[in-house]
């Protein structure tokens, strides 16, 4: 049995954590959102900011593939032809200079099969991976991810990748509605604003966790080396 070190309390909360029936949920590491000329550098804000936790999930999902753990990654992203892009998303992206469909340097903004739109290289899926391709921010939403994680009995989920305040919090509270165990990382997560990142780590805490427990890359990877392989 595994415990991971975690704030508010010891994660998760019953001691039940083995590889089957855990998951790492990789939230929209994309160039979109990290990387040169994508969706978020076009909005004019600091790339360290979410280009912060690429090195940490690195190490932690090169642990928790050696453990065989059930890995999952997401990407936001809309239909070429836009069918599935609510015009106040839209309106909304265009107002910050980077309208959702338009041309930037990394191809059409958030959309499906764009160059900006792929995860980066260093977090590429492995063919066995599960990707989950999501129009929202949450990554229920209009998604099977509920469905593949019941199918493979997961139980708890642990949540990294950008932004802690958007996709990553939102999909963190409709796992923990739908009766998931969460642990986020406070150093595999990163948010366009700082404060709010530590902002959304602070609200799960709240409430004896409200929406889970929160922890980092170490905690884990020190409680994942304890699991015989
Ligand atoms: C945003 C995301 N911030 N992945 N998406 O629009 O958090």
């Amino acid at each position: 049995m595994v415990k991971i070190t975690a704030d508010p309390y010891v994660w998760p909360f019953d001691g039940n954590l083995i590889p089957q029936n855990t998951a790492l949920i990789i939230i929209d590491m994309q160039t979109d959102f990290c990387g040169t000329g994508g969706y978020v550098d076009s909005m004019g804000y600091d790339l360290s900011l979410t280009q912060a936790p690429i090195e940490p999930i690195k190490k932690l999902l090169a642990v928790m593939r050696e453990k065989g753990f059930f890995i999952i990654h997401t990407r936001e992203g809309h239909r070429p032809d836009l069918a599935d892009l609510p015009p106040n998303k839209r309106w909304r992206s265009q107002s910050m200079g980077a309208g959702i469909g338009d041309q930037g340097p990394c191809g059409k903004i958030l959309i499906r099969g764009e160059k900006g739109w792929d995860i980066i290289p260093e977090l590429y899926p492995l063919p066995n991976e599960v990707i989950i391709d999501k129009p929202g921010k949450g990554s229920f939403y209009a998604t099977d991810l509920d469905m593949i994680l019941r199918q493979n009995n997961i139980r708890n989920i642990i949540l990294t990748g950008i932004t802690t305040d958007v996709c990553v919090h939102t999909t963190m509270r409709e796992a923990n509605d739908r009766g998931y165990e969460c642990l986020i990382l406070e150093d595999c997560c990163g948010a366009t604003d700082y404060g709010n990142h530590l902002a959304a780590l602070k609200m799960v805490k709240m409430q004896g966790g409200v929406f889970g427990s929160v922890s980092n890359s170490k905690s884990v990877i020190e409680g994942m080396l304890t699991l015989n392989s």
